[in-house]
């Protein structure tokens, strides 16, 4: 029966080692968490051991040279699969990897066994990997974010409050001088960042050289008229290693304290910037570009708690990391999973939030969240509330929109800022005064008011 199913010759996972449920997982074994669809008639637990025989040392069949090697060792071990209240037919595999089934550092070589070749599985409808436990033993091989989150503080000398920011609008198409203007308006209105976007790199109406220089004259202008640093994340993103080398350099020459990339780049690209970003003091933000063409789906891909962990690892300083609140999906369990996986030091599995293992990430400093897409100054209790003090908050439209221009949009999300941080410091409920707290601070700031009438406050 079991030929019938696999073919002629085709041994079953399971009864080649890759389904161990008495194994008791080792404090250095990297363990993944997959979401397993298999298809009819496959029982849960050959599909757990496919994808485990799969991501590790197996092929569909015994092989002499298995005996060349300890492959007990080896062989990455499903160890339990439990079906999915409420979603028959799925069930979530737990499996095992050795420690030495990696190469130390490098991101390529981890996902290139666990999401090598699994996800395309004939006997699996669908695949998604939930979550990682990566050990201490594999986490201190690699470098971890070049700056983090208490070092860019130091760094910009700001403490105490959610970082504000704004992404240039539009997207594509403004020359370098009009797009300068833009980073100097929304500075000097009170934005702690401007941002490129994701698909800006070096496209016939603004070459990068361009955006670079005339996007550093409205950093520093801001600067001096403010007092204090400013920063507008250059995306140095293009298409070699070399090109993207080159333009960071310029950026450090002159005087940014912030570079950007793409998650497009790939991970060994992100690597690479990470090291040249811890070697020469300067921010690393990565927009996580693309990732939801794997991370949306319920039952098949990659859960961006996932990517989260690579990207800490990888050695980002920020990663956009979601809003519950903006204009895209996120609901407020999974997206406070995805900022404990950046920001927290040791944490428990937490079924809630999607956390299936305990992590401890043996002291690696944190990662900035950064918060983007369609949020706007009226939200100001409600991000305070989901995303907590240490995020960057950035407002693209709900700057550069503002009815009074863009100086104006950037005030009003400053001052809508510093009057929650306050209620909150004053021990106020400052959720359930939300809309009070900003509808005083806007007596006070017709920038706010502004805001608050065309947006509303939620
Ligand atoms: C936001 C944004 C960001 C997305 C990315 C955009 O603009 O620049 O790329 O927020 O999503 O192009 O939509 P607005 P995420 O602030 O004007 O909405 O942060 O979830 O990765
Ligand atoms: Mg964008």
């Amino acid at each position: 029966a079991e030929n019938e199913r696999w073919g002629a010759g085709v041994i079953p996972y399971a009864e080649m080692g890759y389904w161990q449920p008495d194994y008791e997982p080792e404090p250095s074994d990297v363990l993944a968490a997959f979401r397993v669809t298999p298809q009819d008639g496959v029982p849960p637990e050959e599909a757990g051991a496919a994808v485990a025989g799969e991501s590790s040392t197996a092929t569909w069949t015994v092989v002499w040279t298995d005996r060349l090697t300890t492959y007990e060792h080896y062989q990455g071990k499903c160890y339990r699969v439990d079906p999915v209240p409420g979603q028959p037919g799925q069930y979530i595999a737990y499996i095992a990897y050795d420690l030495d089934l990696f190469e130390e550092g490098s991101i390529a070589n981890l996902t290139s066994s666990i999401i090598g070749n699994v996800f395309g599985f004939k006997a699996l409808k669908a695949l998604r990997l939930e979550d990682m436990r990566i050990p201490p033993h594999y986490t201190k091989t690699f470098q971890g974010p070049a700056h983090g989150i208490v070092m860019e503080r130091e760094y910009l000398n700001k403490y105490g409050r959610p970082l504000l920011g704004a992404t240039v609008k539009p997207k594509l198409g403004l020359s370098a001088r009009n797009y300068g203007r833009v980073v100097f308006e929304a500075l000097r209105g009170g934005l702690d960042f401007t941002k490129d976007d994701e698909n800006i790199n070096s496209q016939p109406f603004m070459r990068w050289r361009d955006r670079f220089l005339f996007c550093m004259e409205g950093v520093n202008r801001a600067q001096a008229e403010t007092g204090e640093i400013k920063g507008h994340y250059l995306n140095v993103t293009a298409a070699t290693m070399e090109d993207m080398y080159e333009r960071a350099e310029f950026a450090k020459e002159l005087g940014s304290v912030v570079v950007m990339i793409d998650l497009t780049v790939g991970y060994t690209a992100i690597q690479s910037m990470a090291k040249w970003a811890r070697a020469n003091g300067v921010l690393l933000h990565l927009h996580r570009a693309g990732h939801s063409t794997y991370t949306r789906q319920k039952n098949h891909g990659v859960s961006f708690r996932v990517i989260a962990k690579w990207m800490r690892l990888a050695g980002v300083d920020h990663i956009h990391a979601g809003t519950v609140v903006g204009k895209l999906e996120g609901d407020p369990n999974s997206v406070a999973g995805f900022y404990d996986v950046l920001r927290v030091n040791k944490a428990d599995p937490d079924p809630a939030k999607g956390l299936y293992f305990e992590q401890d990430w043996a002291s690696m400093p944190g990662v900035m969240p950064v918060a983007s897409g369609g949020i706007h100054a009226g939200q100001m209790h409600q991000l305070l509330d989901h995303l907590g003090e240490d995020v960057v908050l950035q407002f693209g439209g709900g700057t550069i929109g503002h009815p009074m221009g863009i100086a104006a949009g950037a005030t009003a999300n400053r001052v809508a800022l510093e009057a929650m941080i306050k209620a909150r410091n004053e021990g106020r409920d400052f959720l359930a005064e939300g809309s009070d707290i900003l509808r005083k601070a806007a007596r006070h700031s017709r920038e706010l008011d502004t805001a608050l009438a065309l947006w509303g406050d939620v």
